[in-house]
């Protein structure tokens, strides 16, 4: 209100000399006239500028402007830190197998083993190795015992086709408690040479041989040949010196022949004994 006294101030002295005026021209003027119905209004002198005024009130904010235009580029970043494992990605296919490589350098030897504890069981298995063989060797006897043999009232002969030396087939007759076979009479030698016969063979060993002197033949079991043999003619001849043995051929004639030849032969048990 204060800003305003000065123009209301103005415009009063304004309205009093205005007043003035008109009683002037009313007293100059023919006064016969009506004041009321004739009005003639002057302005008045231009007054003299106001002072400058306050600074007003702050305006309200405008409205938001378009957007600018793209700055320029920044200068580049430093380096980051490296970031976190990712995930396991699918295994990769099998890759072709590489080249053997070189052999190694050897090896340091070895601590020293400490004596064998399995002595006892090795020689225990050697033993049964044995065992093994022996009963092996028992069933081809029993198989061929089976397969048929020979008998006279007092003796069961065997043949065992085996090829064997003389010594070691009257071993194998001894090892099952007989001998080859000592024929003593016309029936053994008829029984043991139809057995030869029968089994297609040609000549077997018997139990007869001249061993411990020359010329003088005995029984395997050493008994005497006193009043049975049945060599053939021109038998016993000890052929190159060296005929210590016997054998029977299917006619049942018997031939001093040389003990080292392997053949098959004939073992007799005694009945009462088997
Ligand atoms: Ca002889
Ligand atoms: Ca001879």
């Amino acid at each position: 209100m204060a800003r305003w006294k000065p123009l209301l101030h103005a415009t009063l002295i304004s309205v009093m000399m205005m007043s003035l005026l008109q009683v002037q021209l009313l007293h100059g003027q023919q006064v016969a006239e009506d004041s009321c119905t004739i009005q003639i209004l002057v302005p008045g002198l231009k007054g003299e500028p106001g002072e400058k005024g306050q600074k007003g009130t702050p305006g309200r904010p405008g409205r938001v402007g378009p957007p600018g235009g793209n700055g320029e580029p920044g200068l580049k970043g430093q380096k980051g830190i490296m970031g976190h494992h990712g995930k396991f990605g699918p295994s990769g296919i099998k890759g072709v197998k590489g080249d053997m490589g070189d052999p190694g350098p050897r090896g340091p030897n070895g601590e020293p083993g400490v004596p064998c504890e399995c002595a006892s069981m090795r020689k225990t298995i050697g033993e049964m190795d044995i065992v093994v063989a022996h009963l092996s060797s028992e069933l081809n006897f029993i198989k061929n015992a089976v397969a048929g043999i020979k008998e006279t009232d007092s003796k069961v002969y065997l043949l065992v086709k085996e090829e064997k030396r003389y010594a070691d087939a009257e071993a194998y007759c001894q090892a099952r408690g007989g001998h080859l076979a000592m024929p003593k009479d016309d029936g053994a030698n008829a029984a043991i040479a139809g057995y030869i016969t029968e089994a297609g063979l040609s000549r077997v060993y018997i139990g007869v041989h001249d061993l411990d002197q020359e010329g003088l033949f005995t029984y395997v079991d050493r008994s005497p040949m006193s009043t049975f043999s049945r060599w053939r003619q021109g038998e016993p001849n000890n052929a190159y010196d060296d005929e210590d043995c016997t054998e029977m051929v299917a006619s049942g004639e018997w031939t001093d022949v040389a003990c080292h030849p392997t053949m098959f032969f004939i073992c007799e048990f005694n009945k009462d004994s088997v």
